[in-house]
């Protein structure tokens, strides 16, 4: 009988062999109480490894079944973005060698959206990467640019005054309040080691990264903070990729694992020796401890972690850790409630495709997006591989239903990165967005093959659990194709529709403003903690209206290595009030409000009730 924990040996195979399809039977399919009877590995090198995926009859079946009853969709009105980054001011570019030879070329960057002088608007973060060259000879470069948002949607480069100077090779970026004083903190992750800038208030920061413990090293990409036990002090989780050694580059071509669809690119991740994962318990002084390993969060199969999320995924009001692997099979950490995880992800039926394969899992959100009152999960994948969504089945694990719900088939050919679930139209129902981009540039040149710069996928929700893609009426198909990473969601105009700022490799970032003109109503909640962390990161919002109840959660990190608005957005279709609306603080207090009015930013403290109301303002790009 093979055991569960045999199958964590999954990823040293992997390495062993390219790209090979790992198929994991198990007998009488697996799911039922929760319980695997017998797993049986096996290890199919001989078949293509870039075959199409194919749904079963069932789910075939079920599609048409679901065609049929689809409403008429593309005669809704679909929000048009444009893309007014230019004239906003955001022209600094991303900073990235053209050739990408090496895996750590091609893995840059994040980019967020918070309010570091707590004025009311978003400000803008990108995270800049580097090249070999500069790394090596002069450290890298500094690890952001910071925008400040000024008037009008424009934005003025702040970073040298904001004292955001540390140099090195930024990978991702993730935002908490770390010492609960009411000024947003930020964290970059980064190739050889991480920074924690401290906000000192009004957009000045001051560099802890050693008083506060928490440099790392080695290749540090995903980053999420959450209160994992409950203290009132926001804790960090840091995600790592592949062992790199800037002395000792592997030459792109060299190997079986530095080739694709016959090309010589550059190597890994394939091949290379993966890195451990990092827990940061935050001890409340300014100063955190790494306790991955008594955690059990370390990830000792060094499988190569990407994007990284929080979400109570369960609903006992604990947050728990889901960890995209790239080529390996995904995490997700169930919190234990004592400070210690179990990966639930093998049993769960999140770990591996609906068949069997660990997919190059990329970017990550929660969302519930079929109303069913639980977290599902969406995550961006590689070439040649559809993007997955996994329905929360509750207490039945995750359900793959990539095709079923029509995201996967579009998806196939391109390589996916930043995505969020949002709701672009206010309708209540969460739509899905998606940036792409290859990361070998030598795919240019072959035939069959998605290139190197890639179009963007908007999804919009049908609310009957199967999307439509949208980005041509939404405007987004007539963009320049580019090769994206980040992708960061939040209102940037405060005018209640959700905006995107995107980061392109090697090139300024995309502000894609959304210019959504439907009556629907909707309200945006900023929540701030006393007992809970000061940002209340995990803190839970359920909003019912007559016609629906939606929820969503304060999260820090996710996407592609980014970090979304931290107020959280809901669309109300035609309610203009708000029957309840229920507040699960993240030290576990509820508190609930009654009857309240559509179309304005609530601020909510823990213990003071709704302390503040804006009305959205009527800005958008002339
Ligand atoms: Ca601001
Ligand atoms: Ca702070
Ligand atoms: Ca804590
Ligand atoms: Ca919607």
């Amino acid at each position: 009988m093979v055991t569960l924990s045999e199958a964590k040996d999954l990823p040293s195979s992997l390495r062993k062999r390219k790209q090979s399809t790992v198929v994991i039977t198990l007998q009488s399919l697996c799911m039922q109480a929760g319980r695997i009877p017998i797993l049986f590995l096996i290890f199919t090198g001989l078949l293509p490894s870039q075959s199409a995926p194919q749904a079963s009859k069932s789910a075939a079946a079920k599609e048409q079944v679901q065609a049929e009853q689809e409403p008429a969709a593309t005669k809704l009105s679909v929000p048009i973005f444009r893309d007014i980054a230019a004239q906003a001011g955001l022209t600094a570019s991303h900073i990235s060698s053209a050739d990408k030879h090496y895996v750590v070329e091609s893995m840059s960057g994040g980019i967020g959206l918070f309010d570091c002088d707590n004025d009311g608007k978003l400000d803008i973060v990108t995270v800049n990467g580097s090249t070999v060259d500069r790394y090596r000879q002069g450290g890298g470069d500094p690890l952001v640019t910071l925008w400040h948002q000024d008037a009008n949607l424009k934005f003025t480069d702040i970073t040298q005054k904001a004292g955001l100077a540390r140099k090195g090779w930024g990978m991702g970026v993730a935002v908490a309040d770390f010492d609960n004083d009411g000024n947003l903190d930020l964290f970059v992750t980064g190739y050889g080691g991480n920074a924690l800038y401290r906000n000192k208030g009004n957009c000045t920061f001051e560099d802890v990264t050693d008083r506060a413990g928490v440099r790392g090293g080695g290749f540090s990409t995903g980053a999420a903070w959450a209160d994992y036990d409950r203290d009132g002090s926001v804790d960090l989780f840091v995600s790592r990729y592949v062992h790199v050694d800037m002395n000792d580059l592997p030459v792109p071509g060299s190997t079986k694992f530095c080739q694709f669809k016959g090309v010589p690119v550059q190597c890994g991740p394939w091949g290379m020796e993966g890195e451990t994962d990092l827990l940061y318990h935050n001890r409340g002084d300014g100063t955190f401890e790494e306790v991955s390993k008594r955690a059990g969060v370390s990830d000792p199969d060094k499988y190569y972690g990407l994007g990284a999320t929080w979400g109570d995924s369960d609903n006992d009001g604990w947050p728990d850790l889901f960890v995209a692997d790239d080529a390996t099979p995904n995490h997700l950490y169930r919190n234990n409630h004592d400070g210690t995880f179990t990966d639930n992800a093998m049993v769960g039926g999140i770990a591996m495709n609906s068949e069997g394969q660990a997919l190059g899992s990329m970017g990550v959100t929660w969302g519930d997006y079929d109303h069913s009152g639980r977290l599902s999960m969406f995550i961006t994948e590689f070439a040649d591989q559809p993007n997955t969504l996994y329905r929360n089945e509750a207490s039945r694990g995750f359900e793959d239903v990539a095709m079923q719900s029509r995201l996967g088939q579009v998806s196939f050919p391109l390589v996916g990165w930043g995505t969020a679930f949002f709701d672009m139209d206010n309708d209540g129902w969460l739509d899905l967005f998606v940036v792409n981009g290859h990361v070998y540039p030598q795919m240019d040149n072959v035939k069959g093959s998605a290139a190197y710069a890639e179009p963007m996928l908007l999804h919009r929700n049908l609310r009957n659990g199967t999307f439509e893609e949208v980005s041509k009426p939404a405007g987004l198909a007539d963009m320049p194709l580019k090769s994206r990473r980040g992708a960061a969601f939040g209102d940037i105009a405060n005018n209640g529709n959700v905006d995107v700022v995107v980061l392109n490799v090697g090139e300024p970032p995309s502000l894609l403003l959304n210019t959504n003109q439907s009556p629907n109503h909707r309200v945006l909640v900023h929540l701030l903690g006393t007992k809970s962390n000061r940002a209340a990161i995990g803190a839970r919002v359920t909003i019912h209206t007559g016609a629906m109840t939606q929820f969503d959660e304060v999260r820090s990190g996710g996407s592609y290595l980014s970090q979304n608005d931290l107020r959280l957005h809901f669309g109300l279709g035609a309610a203009a009030r708000i029957d309840l609306i229920e507040v699960r603080w993240p030290t576990g207090k509820i508190e609930t409000f009654e009857d309240v009015a559509a179309d304005k930013i609530y601020t909510i403290v823990e213990g003071q009730g709704i302390k503040d109301s804006v009305p959205f303002s009527n800005l958008s790009a002339r």
